[in-house]
């Protein structure tokens, strides 16, 4: 430890710390734009700046260290000045179009100013750097004219792994592109979204689809079913003002009616399916001396990345459709039948924490009823701003329910989405079919939680099942290695793009830094999804009564002829 005092306060913190880390446990959060806790720690934007005694110039908080007898001023007129200087110069050059922005009110430069007390935008004005919009994939855009050049985007695509983007040219010319100024759709992006959840400003949004829907829900020829992905229930609420980890599931649905979708329907219902077939698909590989370990496919980053990154370890994907896609399949052909519904004129919507369901939808092999499963997939913020532009009272919807039976679901489907979830899920199935035994566990702690890799070995009947699960692209690779190696045991892998699987997702709602620097928020979401699972009555997949209705009228069994038509796909090298 050593003794500091910040504004004249003592106080006693561990050495390793930062001037910023001292002064939040004294209460204080010094304003940052470039730092991203653990990611982007590069003392780069100068609006940490605070005093040190001693010091010749302002130091930046967030890289400096304490040190014994250290005395920090985080307040003085000079700091004030320096803060307010820099964002006058950032404005200089941004294209300052709030009102229309879509980070508007959610915007960290904003608040900053606001904050900081920035009066003349315009102080600095001069000539801008020629600024071009990539809009080449099929989930994000980004707009550099809106680029605070605080390359958060930068080391959150390194942080997956993936450094697609980086800073090109220098000085005044400065902006963030891929490499030789290609399109970011010629480079191999995963289309994951972790760039846009790190963005401070609006420079980088997903691809807005909304109009789209509008278009299809005033359409009366369409019957327009949405469906919702497990984990928007425990985000939605934050894009309201709700604290994180409120479980908004009734009034989703309740705002998913007043939106005017025809059919309520939920992601879960066909998570649990996809453990029919995952299940089924394992025991199988296992008996038959197949490809093990065999890793779950239904997180589409991840499905990406395997192909572009490891297509030689292709033949270990599941061939199971994700979730998403194998709720469209069967609306589109089981249901679909089942309400005379030309499934021409069926539109399935989803609504998915993950920019990169915007990709999977667009993916060949995934047309059961020969349209494409799903049609539109908005992300959770997309969803909020159409709530917000139909003036729909969110906080003061009743609590309603999904519609059947495409909306009915176990609590396996509910927590696939945090990590760990799908293979809790599957080792529910799984234990039970193996053993014969109804009352086999229904709970697998040890894949709980939000460690980038978690391993387990159970012994379920005569087999002794090891298991690992990996979130985030980069603990992903460490897996790969392994197995590549000749040293995987496994026999089952989960894998998520995303570093605490999808309540962390690229589409989720934009918690700004100091809360993301601060609050874990991963935790708090996946709580409240294993919340709702523990107080559930159904809580294993191959339980709930609406899938085995239709493996009863039209699938028949898991990884049957029928099922391997509507529900399995194949991947590209
Ligand atoms: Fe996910 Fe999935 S859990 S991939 O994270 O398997 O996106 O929430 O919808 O499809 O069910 C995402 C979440 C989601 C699929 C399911
Ligand atoms: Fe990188 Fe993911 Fe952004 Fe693509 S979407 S640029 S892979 S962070």
């Amino acid at each position: 430890m050593v003794n500091i005092k910040i504004n004249g306060m003592p106080m006693s913190v561990p050495k390793n710390y930062t001037i910023l880390q001292a002064a939040r446990e004294a209460g204080i959060d010094i304003p940052t734009l470039c730092y991203l806790r653990e990611i982007n720690e590069i003392g780069a934007c100068r609006i940490c700046v605070v005093e040190v005694k001693g010091a010749r110039s302002l130091v930046a908080s967030c890289v400096y260290p304490v040190n014994e007898g250290m005395e920090v001023f985080t307040n003085t007129p000079k700091v004030q000045k320096s803060r307010r200087l820099t964002l006058e110069l950032i404005l200089s050059n941004h294209k300052r179009r709030c009102l229309s922005c879509e980070r508007n009110q959610n915007c960290e430069l904003q608040q900053l100013c606001y904050d900081l007390g920035v009066e003349d935008e315009s102080y600095f004005d001069g000539d801008n750097p020629e600024t071009a919009i990539d809009a080449s994939c099929a989930h994000l855009v980004r707009d550099n004219s809106k680029c605070v050049l605080c390359r958060r985007c930068v080391a959150a695509c390194a942080e997956q792994g993936i450094g697609v983007i980086g800073t090109n040219a220098r000085g005044f010319d400065s902006h963030i592109g891929c490499a030789f100024e290609m399109p970011l759709a010629n480079t191999s992006c995963v289309s994951c979204g972790q760039c846009i959840v790190a963005c401070p400003t609006g420079a980088l949004t997903e691809k807005d689809q909304t109009d789209e829907v509008w278009e299809v829900l005033s359409d009366p020829e369409k019957t327009v079913v949405v469906q919702a992905a497990p984990s928007i229930r425990a985000t939605l609420g934050e894009a309201f003002g709700m604290p994180i980890g409120t479980n908004v599931e009734g009034k989703m649905a309740a705002a998913l009616r007043r939106l005017g979708f025809d059919k309520v329907f939920d992601t879960d219902f066909a998570a649990d399916l996809t453990i029919m077939e995952e299940a089924n698909e394992l025991v199988e590989r296992i008996k038959e001396d197949g490809t093990l370990p065999m890793i779950t496919s239904c997180s589409p980053g991840w499905v990406n990345y395997c192909e572009l990154y490891y297509p030689e370890l292709l033949p270990h994907l599941s061939s199971c459709k994700s979730p998403q896609q194998m709720f469209g399949a069967i609306a589109k052909t089981w249901y679909a039948k089942r309400e005379g519904i030309d499934p021409k004129n069926m539109v399935v919507v989803s609504i998915m924490p993950c920019t990169a369901k915007k990709f999977e939808v667009g993916r060949a092999d995934q047309s059961a009823a020969g349209v494409p499963d799903v049609d539109i997939a908005l992300t959770t913020r997309e969803l909020a701003r159409m709530i917000k532009k139909a003036k729909i009272n969110f906080a003061n919807l009743p609590d309603e329910t999904f519609d059947s039976p495409l909306g009915e679901a176990t609590g396996a489907g509910v927590i696939f989405g945090a990590t760990g979830g799908v293979m809790e899920a599957a080792l529910r199935t799984a234990a039970e079919w193996i053993t014969g035994d109804p009352g086999a566990p229904v709970e697998f702690k040890e894949v709980r939680g939000t460690a980038g890799i978690k391993e387990a070995a159970y012994q379920v009947g005569d087999l002794n099942i090891k298991v690992a699960a990996a979130s985030g692209l980069k603990n992903a690779a460490e897996l790969l290695e392994k197995i590549k190696r000749g040293e995987a045991d496994y026999q089952f892998i989960e894998v998520m793009c995303c570093p605490g699987g999808c309540v962390n997702g690229g589409g989720q709602p934009i918690q700004p830094a100091v809360v993301r620097n601060n609050v874990d928020l991963r935790t708090l979401r996946a709580k409240a999804l294993y919340d709702e699972d523990a107080g559930l009555a159904l809580r294993k997949s191959h339980d709930n009564p609406a899938i085995q209705k239709v493996y009863e009228d039209f699938l028949g069994k898991p990884g049957s002829h029928v099922a391997h038509e509507v529900l399995h796909t194949s991947y590209q090298e």
